[in-house]
C-alpha cells in the first residue's frame, strides 16, 4: 500500500505513535509518505520505503496567522497525485482531519477518491477540540472520515460525549517496540545519579499543565523524607521554569535532575525504580507504557485511559487526580525492596500486551477495509 501519514513532527505522543507506526509499516513493505512541516523527530534513519514531504508555504504580510491548514491540504493533494497514494492516515484531529477532508474533496473533482483515517489522540478531544472555537469543524471532520480510531475506550467515550458523532469509532491502543524499550544494563549511569543506592523516580512529558508536574514534585518531596531517593525530570515545555523554582522552594535541587528533551529515553528508564504520571487527563499514557516496558512500575492518577493500562496493585497503583497523599503511600509501598521486583515483572508483562506486532495489524485491517469501500464507491 501507499500510505500518507500526517502528524505533528514533535516530541508529543501523537507524533511518536504516527512516526513509529509509519516506520513499522515501511518495514512490512508498505510505502509510507510523511506529510508535515518538519522531519518527524523519530524519523531518523534511511529506509527505501519511507518518504518525507515538507509542508512549505509563503507567508504574506497580510497574514497575521499563517493558514497552515490550507498549505497542508494543498500538499496532501499534490503528494496523493504525484505518489499515487492509496489513503491518508491523519493523527490528531486539529487541523489534520479537516485538511484531509478538504484534500479528499479537491481530489474528487479530478475523479480521485482518497480515503482518510483519523486517529484521535487525546487533547484534540478532551482539551482543545471541544472548545467552541473548533468544535463544529472537529465534529464535521470526524464524521466525514472514512474510519476513526481512538487510543483508548475512555477517549472513545469522551468523543461520543463531547461531539455529535455519527461515525463508528474503533479503539486501537498505543503500542511499544520491545526491542528498543527494554531494561538495559546501565549500572555506571545509575551509580552516577544514585551514588549511595538511592531509589530513582522518573517523570517524562512535554511539561504542560495537564501533566500536573507540581504533583510529581510534591510526591517526590514526601517520598524522600522516608526513603533516600532521586528524581529525574525529562522533557521540556511551558511548565519547566515553574517546576524548577518549585524544586528550589522545596530545597531539593541536589536530588532533582532536569534532563531536557532526550531521544534515548529508554536509557533513562532502564535505571528507574518508579514512574510518576499524576495527569489531570491522559487518553492512554504512552510515556507510562515506555516505562513499563523497561520494567518500571507506575504511580498514576486514574484519569482517562490510565485504568486501561495500569493494573491496580499489580503494575503499580492509581489514585484520584490530585490525591498526592495516596500516591505517596502507594509509592512507598512499591519501592519497598521486597515488593519492587514483583511490580517490575508485572509492569513488563503488561507492556508485552501492547507489543507493536500485536497492534499494527489492527491499523492494516482498517486500511484494507476503507480501500475496499473506496473501490466500490468510485
Ligand atoms: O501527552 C501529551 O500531551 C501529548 C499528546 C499528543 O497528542 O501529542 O499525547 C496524547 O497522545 C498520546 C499518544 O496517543 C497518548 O499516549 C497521551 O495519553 C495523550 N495525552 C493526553 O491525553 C494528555
Amino acid at each position: 500500500m501507499r500510505i500518507g501519514i500526517v502528524c505533528y513532527p514533535t516530541f508529543g505522543g501523537s507524533g511518536v505513535v504516527a512516526t513509529e507506526l509509519g516506520k513499522a509499516l515501511a518495514k512490512e513493505g508498505h510505502q509510507v509518505h510523511f506529510i508535515t512541516y518538519e522531519q518527524p523527530t523519530r524519523l531518523d534513519f534511511f529506509s527505501e520505503n519511507l518518504y518525507f514531504h515538507k509542508v512549505d508555504f509563503v507567508n504574506y504580510p497580510l497574514f497575521e496567522y499563517p493558514p497552515y491548514e490550507l498549505a497542508l491540504a494543498s500538499r496532501m493533494v499534490n503528494v496523493v497525485k504525484n505518489e499515487k497514494l492509496d489513503l491518508l492516515h491523519v493523527h490528531y484531529a486539529i487541523p489534520h482531519a479537516s485538511a484531509a477532508y478538504m484534500a479528499r474533496q479537491i481530489l474528487l473533482t479530478e475523479g480521485i477518491y482518497v480515503p482518510f483515517i483519523t486517529t484521535l489522540h487525546g487533547t484534540d478531544i478532551t482539551l482543545v477540540g471541544k472548545d467552541e472555537s473548533f468544535e463544529p469543524v472537529v465534529t464535521f471532520s470526524i464524521n466525514q472520515s472514512d474510519a476513526v480510531t481512538t487510543v483508548s475506550e475512555s477517549l472513545k467515550k469522551d468523543t461520543y460525549e463531547h461531539f455529535k458523532i455519527t461515525n463508528d469509532i474503533e479503539v486501537i491502543p498505543n503500542f511499544i517496540d520491545l526491542q528498543r524499550f527494554r531494561r538495559q544494563k546501565k549500572e555506571h549511569f545509575r551509580k552516577a545519579i544514585c551514588p549511595h543506592g538511592e531509589k530513582l523516580l522518573v517523570h517524562t512529558s512535554n511539561f504542560r499543565p495537564v501533566k500536573r508536574i507540581e504533583d510529581v514534585v510534591k510526591i517526590f518531596a514526601e517520598v524522600r523524607q522516608h526513603i533516600p531517593s532521586k528524581l529525574l525530570l525529562v522533557g521540556d515545555g511551558p511548565e519547566l521554569n515553574h517546576i524548577k523554582s518549585l524544586c528550589q522552594t522545596y530545597c531539593m535541587m541536589e536530588d532533582v535532575r532536569f534532563l531536557g528533551k532526550l531521544e534515548a529515553i529508554e536509557e533513562v528508564l532502564s535505571i528507574a525504580d518508579l514512574y510518576l504520571m499524576p495527569s489531570e487527563s491522559e487518553s492512554f499514557g504512552l510515556g507510562a507504557l515506555e516505562a513499563m516496558a523497561c520494567e518500571v512500575p507506575l504511580i498514576s492518577s486514574n484519569a482517562g485511559g490510565l485504568p486501561e493500562l495500569n493494573i491496580q496493585g499489580k503494575t503499580g497503583f492509581m489514585s484520584n487526580v490530585g490525591d498526592v497523599k495516596d500516591m505517596v503511600k502507594n509509592a512507598l509501598y512499591v519501592l519497598k525492596d521486597e515488593n519492587l521486583e514483583t511490580f517490575r515483572q508485572n509492569a513488563l508483562a503488561r507492556a508485552r500486551e501492547f507489543e507493536l506486532s500485536k497492534i499494527m495489524p489492527m491499523y492494516e485491517t482498517i486500511y484494507d477495509r476503507v480501500l475496499q469501500k473506496a473501490a466500490v464507491a468510485v
